[in-house]
């Protein structure tokens, strides 16, 4: 079942976070400015999402964290998108088009970092799986991506 308000497109350029994400857990994550967070519409809540992400050209899979991250305990709201692609180098400054068109959970707080980190790993392996059922990969072709 699609939740409400989904897909959801947004875009704007990737700043830079806490530099946790690479370093802490290697899943680096790429973060909205405070101005994209502040026009997610209030149907789509916290939680843990995929969908489709356009970035230099090319469009990939993609999970993202929407929330306050209560494993850190972060104070203000974020989107936090994982392209389930291999980059060199960074991706800062650089326009980040995405597709929000799936839910999976909702967000947790973990005992450790180890179980963060597995949770985060199963959520792109669903992704991955999801991502090729037609009713979530038509929007790979859809108009906000041209
Ligand atoms: P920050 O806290 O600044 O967001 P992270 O440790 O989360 O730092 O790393 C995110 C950065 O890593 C992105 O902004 C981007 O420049 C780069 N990056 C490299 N590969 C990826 C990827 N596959 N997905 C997201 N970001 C990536
Ligand atoms: N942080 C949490 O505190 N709880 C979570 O359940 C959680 N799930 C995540 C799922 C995915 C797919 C991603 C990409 C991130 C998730 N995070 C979660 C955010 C993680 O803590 C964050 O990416 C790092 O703090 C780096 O900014
Ligand atoms: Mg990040």
């Amino acid at each position: 079942m699609t939740p409400k308000g989904l897909p959801h497109f947004a875009a704007g350029t990737i700043i830079k976070g806490f530099g946790r994400g690479s370093k802490q857990l290697g899943i680096p994550t790429a973060n909205f400015s405070e101005e994209v967070v502040n026009k997610l519409p209030e149907s789509i809540s916290t939680g843990i999402y995929f969908g489709w992400a356009k970035i230099l050209g090319n469009i990939h899979k993609m999970v993202i964290s929407i929330g306050w991250n209560p494993y850190y305990k972060n104070e203000r709201k974020s989107m936090e998108t994982h392209i389930m692609h291999k980059f060199d180098g960074n991706l800062y400054d650089n326009e980040l088009k995405i597709g929000i068109v799936g839910y999976l959970r909702p967000e947790k707080n973990f005992e450790t970092l180890e179980a963060l980190i597995a949770a985060i790993n199963e959520d792109i392996a669903n992704a991955d799986k999801l991502l090729d059922e037609e009713q979530y990969a038509k929007y790979k072709n859809d108009a906000f991506f041209k």
